[in-house]
């Protein structure tokens, strides 16, 4: 008892921790979801603001990562545009990554609405999109295998994100 008195400041930390590592395997592992779990665990555990938010924080602090991963992606697009001799290609990915891009910037305000299924949408709109740029990627020659890379990643973080917002629309726990 002397012992948890005194130990109760980290107690509570080890809680935290506990829940934590509960919650990821249960986001991590859904079965229904095509998710990438060692990307998931990974992200998930990257920052303190991860472990220790409530998931509304977490969905939104993965909203954020990933609307800067989009971003910056598009940037790197439009300086391989003026160096390749595919251009029209790169044009088409440059396209696909701003509509990717202003789904992923509206769906915060769908979420602070509680309309979980335009969020949703929001998010998953990513997915087609990233695939028909990797596509796209792919006939080219060269093809860019860092803009593809970056593309399958931003998928991989598009599934976590519309596996926390699933379980909103469900009503269920995470
Ligand atoms: C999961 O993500 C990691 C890191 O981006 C990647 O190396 C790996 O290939 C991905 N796994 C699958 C099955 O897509
Ligand atoms: C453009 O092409 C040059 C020469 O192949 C290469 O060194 C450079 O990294 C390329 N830039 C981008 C943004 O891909
Ligand atoms: C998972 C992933 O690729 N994250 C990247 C998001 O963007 C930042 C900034 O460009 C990179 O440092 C991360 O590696």
């Amino acid at each position: 008892m002397v012992v948890y008195v005194r130990k109760n400041f980290s107690l509570a930390h080890i809680l935290v921790l506990l829940l934590f590592v509960m919650r990821s395997k249960s986001i991590c592992t859904k079965k229904d979801m095509d998710i990438n779990s060692s990307l998931c665990f990974e992200i998930l555990k990257a920052t303190p603001e991860t472990a220790k938010s409530d998931l509304p924080s977490l969905v939104k602090f993965l909203i954020d990562y990933q609307s800067r991963n989009v971003s910056d992606t598009l940037k790197q697009i439009k300086l391989f545009r003026g160096n390749t001799t595919d251009m029209r290609k790169m044009k088409d990915c440059e396209q696909l990554y701003e509509g990717a891009l202003a789904g992923i910037d509206d769906s915060p305000n769908s979420l602070a609405a509680k309309d979980y299924y335009l969020a949703h949408l929001y998010n998953a709109g990513t997915f087609p999109n990233m695939h028909t740029c990797i596509d796209t990627l792919s006939t080219m020659k060269p093809v860019p295998e860092v803009l593809s890379t970056r593309s399958f990643v931003i998928i991989d973080i598009t599934g976590i994100i519309c596996v926390i917002i699933d379980c909103f629309m469900r009503g269920i726990k995470c």
